[in-house]
């Protein structure tokens, strides 16, 4: 540091460098490695920015050897004058004083921003030195700081370059005493790296890591499609349903609006928007004028287009958002950013623009595409109907609960309170209900039998088979209520036994039970507890013996473990349903928890089912099954 440099405007900016060393949190949100990787954007978004202005195409970042960071661009250049206020280059003007960035940039169209828009003096203030290369008018202008911001000398010519070369290149390497870690992240760098690439379609950003010997010519990213190439590579891993990216932009009054969207098969929504490449993670204006008329434009095409019949309830935000990717992307000069975070876009006028530029160019796109118009929509009203679906099984079961008088008619409870040791057995039919109960341990074991006639799989669709009173009754019963009321620590049984004959009849109703529990209760299963009961198929017996076989093998091997003069006399018989076997004979072969061998259900047996339900379901499969697929979100949402 040269003392013979200072006056009082150095004190006054020593003073404001020092206030950010003191208090970096306020400046960079925090010192840990997140604020590390901070110091990279503050800088970039200065390129960026020049970028925007029309200036600059070519961006670098380099992490050198010892984690300093070199950002390049091929702008015009910092401008190297004097500045008038503070009698020091620009260049230095920038680096030294607070808040200098944005009026230093004579009439720059300012789009891009930090976190407060601080840039420059920040990250000097927070480095041990940082070089400046300012490319211009045929001379290589240099400065350099250190120890947070002081200035060793003032700018000057080092060196000739060619005419026409301008541009700027900083390095800096954030100082070890303010950050908890100086070790930069390829990865996180390359991420946002991307991003910014994606945002700013045409710019070439370079990302090289001279740490990494094998890492000489870097990673580019330039896309000349912009956020579309965004849209499709996070549809990449993901089926889209139809070809077209919708890419749409506007302009009014220097605010730059831009939105890309493609639909896919999936459930959730990918919908991603951005404030001068920042992202507006509580959304804001920009994103609700696109999902207004996104909504609005759908439902209006779909019913003129006969797609949404008359007697359909209109599609919600909802519906249309199911499977969306979407990218919006707004460049405004004068951001209003509301919320706690500071993540939503407030300025009124861009919801204006938004649903202006979207509603026409997407009604023209559904106009000249009916066959991916057609999909869209079709789409929509799939989400609208699992909507409904799972809407009314929340409100049957809600409405259902265990007060209600009918509901202990059916089921028998067991005597204890306590999950851990009580179990459900789900029974096929009256008679082997009437068995189970008399066989079984009324402390620990509940029976609540099915009857038959809901069971006809083919027919019941699933918001059909909510409506049944048996299968309420065995969602009531299990105490944890569904959808987004669904407690699994409310489970009132920590086993449930499916106990079903192993005819045709049978399968189907455990098929049906599969189905509802994995889409409805899918921790349930998942936690282990779901079993099916095996009741044994042949009864072998010989003099005073009686051994119960699971199935033909065990049958087999049995016989044969036997000396031939028994194996000849043994009487083999055929088991019939479970309604066959009296009470003794069902609790020794089925319900003993001492003889008893049950089957734990697992996901996969679920899912196998689920699809053998689709398959059952008969003709028009195809729509039925995405019925289906569209549900099956609503088990998702069971998880959290
Ligand atoms: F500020 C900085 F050091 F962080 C930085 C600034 C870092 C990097 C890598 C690049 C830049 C930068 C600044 N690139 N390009 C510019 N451009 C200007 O500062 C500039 C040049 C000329 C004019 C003009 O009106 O002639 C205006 C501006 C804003």
């Amino acid at each position: 540091m040269n003392k013979e440099h200072y006056d009082a405007s150095d004190i006054q900016v020593l003073e404001g460098l020092e206030a950010v060393r003191k208090r970096p949190g306020m400046y960079i949100g925090t010192t840990d490695v997140k604020g590390l990787h901070h110091l990279v954007w503050e800088i970039v978004d200065n390129a960026i920015d020049e970028s925007l202005a029309g200036y600059c195409n070519n961006i670098e970042v380099i992490i050198n050897k010892d984690n300093s960071i070199t950002v390049k661009d091929d702008g015009r250049g910092i401008p190297v004058d004097i500045h008038p206020k503070t009698k020091k280059s620009t260049v230095e003007t920038v680096y030294t004083v607070l808040h200098a960035g944005g009026k230093f940039g004579g009439g720059g169209y300012k789009v891009s921003g930090g976190l407060h828009g601080v840039g420059a003096s920040v990250v000097n203030a927070l480095s041990s030195w940082v070089e400046v290369t300012v490319y211009k008018n045929g001379k290589v202008n240099f400065i350099r700081f250190e120890n947070g911001g002081k200035t060793t000398e003032p700018l000057k010519v080092i060196g000739d370059c060619d005419e026409n070369r301008t541009g700027t290149s900083v390095t800096f390497k954030p100082d070890s005493e303010i950050f908890d870690t100086d070790i930069y992240d390829y990865n996180t760098l390359k991420v946002r790296i991307r991003e910014l690439a994606f945002l700013n379609k045409g710019l070439r950003i370079t990302l090289r890591d001279d740490r990494d010997e094998e890492d000489t010519t870097g990673e580019i990213f330039m896309y000349e499609g912009g956020i579309s190439e965004y849209v499709k590579f996070i549809n990449q891993e993901k089926t889209p349903i139809h070809e077209n990216i919708i890419h749409l932009e506007g302009e009014e009054d220097g605010v730059m609006f831009e939105v890309a969207l493609q639909y896919t098969n999936g459930y959730n929504d990918n919908i991603y928007s951005f404030v001068n490449n920042i992202n507006t993670h509580d959304g804001g204006t920009h994103e609700d004028g696109v999902k207004r008329a996104l909504t609005r434009v759908i439902n209006s095409y779909g019913k003129k287009s006969g797609i949404i019949k008359e007697k359909d309830e209109s599609l919600t935000g909802d519906d249309v958002k199911e499977g969306l990717t979407m990218i919006v992307s707004c460049k405004h000069p004068n951001p209003q950013f509301e919320g706690q975070t500071k993540g939503r876009l407030g300025n009124s006028e861009v919801r204006k623009l938004a649903d202006s530029v979207f509603s026409e160019g997407f009604e023209k796109f559904l106009l000249e595409n009916p066959d991916e118009a057609k999909i869209i929509v079709e789409k929509a009203q799939l989400a609208c109907r699992a909507r409904n679906a799972a809407k009314k099984a929340r409100e049957i079961t809600r409405k259902n609960d265990l007060a209600t008088t009918n509901f202990f008619g059916k089921l028998s409870d067991c005597k204890s309170k306590d999950p851990k040791v009580s179990e459900i057995f789900i029974v096929e039919g009256d008679s082997a209900g009437g068995s189970a109960k008399k066989g079984r341990d009324a402390m620990t074991q509940a029976i609540l039998p099915l009857r038959g006639k809901i069971l006809n799989v083919e027919k019941a669709r699933l918001d059909k088979a909510l409506g049944n009173e048996e299968i309420r009754t065995i969602i009531t019963a299990f105490g944890t209520g569904i959808g987004n009321e669904f407690n699994l620590e409310k489970l009132r049984y920590h086993k449930i036994i499916i106990m079903t004959d192993a005819d045709v009849d049978g399968s189907h109703i455990r098929v049906l039970l599969l189905t509802l529990f994995y889409r409805f209760f899918r921790p349930i299963v998942e936690a282990g507890h779901v079993y099916a009961a095996q009741p044994p198929l042949f009864r072998i017996m010989h003099g005073k013996t009686r051994k119960y076989v699971l199935d033909e093998k065990e049958k087999e091997d049995y016989l044969a473990s036997l000396s031939e003069t028994i194996r000849n006399r043994a009487e083999i018989a055929r088991m019939k349903g479970l309604g066959e076997m009296d009470a003794d004979e069902l609790n020794e072969t089925t319900m003993d928890i001492e003889k008893r061998v049950l089957r734990k259900i697992t996901v996969e047996d679920c899912v196998q089912a689920d699809t053998m339900f689709s398959k059952l379901m008969g003709e028009e499969v195809e729509p039925r099954r995405n019925f289906i697929e569209e549900n099956a979100r609503y088990v998702k949402n069971l998880d959290i």
